[in-house]
């Protein structure tokens, strides 16, 4: 508003000027304009400097990342940083220093310059070739991250929805059980596992679903180890947002997408590193996807392989907290009295709404 009420009433006093044909006093204007040209172009060049300075340590940029695979990002994004830098620095100060340098005088007279062939080449292939280069290179390591994984690598089905993530590794048999979303059932089913009968959805139970092991918010993986994250959607359209490893991904329903990376740190190396006691390495959704959006933040562990075997053993399968009465644990006869009864109890709850279903 305040810019707006300067233009004008500058553009009023240049009127009054001409229309009064004080030559002069065009001139003066003419010279005052000139020298705020040049005092714009240093304030302006200050500004970035200073906003440069108080904001960067606010970024990411100062942090390394936390995948192998995001250095390359990292590094197209520091290429694409210094090139587009380095233009933006020369053709501004060209611009305010030409309008300075070259403002209306009576010892010169404007040289027409309508076309130029060997100009209008180079700057349309100079930029043409520097495109093509950083978009190769883009290609190349979205080919390579998207593409197969290595094959050490640990298999996590990450799947989204409002709102929250699911995640699934494969249990003992290394591979996931089958799911259909009409068997999705929050209170103990959250990826609709086929794990039994069902005539409704002509569905059989799938033993593979049996062992697998279903997380909510928390996966584990490991330091060094590539891990491929599988990713699907419930509902809608959310995004596995990875900011310290530098990746994201769409997770689309109805279509799996797939992103692999080499975490370099594990969570304890990363509160050191950043001396933040709370550091946590977080999936934030990176699509607008619902009124609870902002509340979709999942948590990655990244620990030693020792550390991932000893946690992985403490986990039970999905298919143990849907169905009581298969757990093993729940079958030894010296199991004490009080749990035993809430296991029975919880067994005959089971069984009445898994007959209410089928
Ligand atoms: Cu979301």
């Amino acid at each position: 508003m305040v810019f707006l009420i300067i233009f004008q009433i500058a553009k009023a006093s240049e009127y009054v000027i001409v229309l009064k044909g004080e030559k002069k006093a065009l001139k003066q204007n003419n010279k005052i304009n000139g020298f705020f040209m040049i005092a714009f172009l240093i304030a302006g060049l200050i500004g970035v400097y200073l906003c440069d300075d108080a904001l960067r340590g606010k970024t990411l940029l100062v942090h390394e990342s936390a995948s192998v695979q995001g250095e390359k990002v990292d590094q197209m994004l520091n290429v694409t940083l210094i090139i587009t830098g380095a233009v933006f620095v020369i053709t501004q100060i060209l611009l305010f220093w030409f309008a300075y340098k070259y403002q209306e005088s009576d010892k010169r007279k404007a040289y027409y310059f309508p076309h130029n062939n060997t100009m209008e080449i180079v700057w349309t292939v100079v930029p043409a070739i520097a495109l093509t280069i950083l978009v190769v290179i883009g290609l190349r390591n979205w080919f390579s991250f998207t593409g197969e994984a290595p094959k050490n690598a640990l298999e996590v089905e990450v799947t989204g929805k409002q709102f929250g993530w699911v995640f699934r590794y494969k249990g003992d048999d290394g591979t996931f059980g089958k799911k259909y979303y009409r068997m999705i059932d929050d209170a103990n089913n959250p990826l609709g596992l086929n794990w039994r009968d069902s005539t409704e959805y002509k569905i059989k139970d799938d033993p593979a679903t049996h062992d697998d092991i279903v997380l909510q918010q928390t996966v584990y993986v490991v330091k060094d180890r590539p891990v491929k994250f599988i990713i699907n959607s419930r509902d809608v359209v959310h995004d596995v947002g990875l900011s310290w490893f530098r990746l994201k991904m769409d997770a689309v329903p109805g279509t799996p997408t797939t992103l692999w990376f080499t975490p370099k740190f594990t969570t304890k190396e990363m509160i050191e590193k950043t001396g933040n006691e709370n550091f946590q390495y977080e999936i934030s959704c990176d699509q607008m996807c619902g009124n609870g959006h902002y509340s979709m933040k999942g948590v990655i562990q990244v620990v030693t392989q020792a550390e991932f075997d000893a946690w992985m053993a403490k986990q039970k399968p999905a298919y143990f907290a849907a169905f009581p009465e298969k757990d093993p644990a729940n079958q030894k006869p010296t199991t004490p009295v009080a749990p035993a009864a809430d296991t029975t109890k919880s067994t005959a709850k089971a069984e009445v709404a898994q007959k209410a279903k089928i």
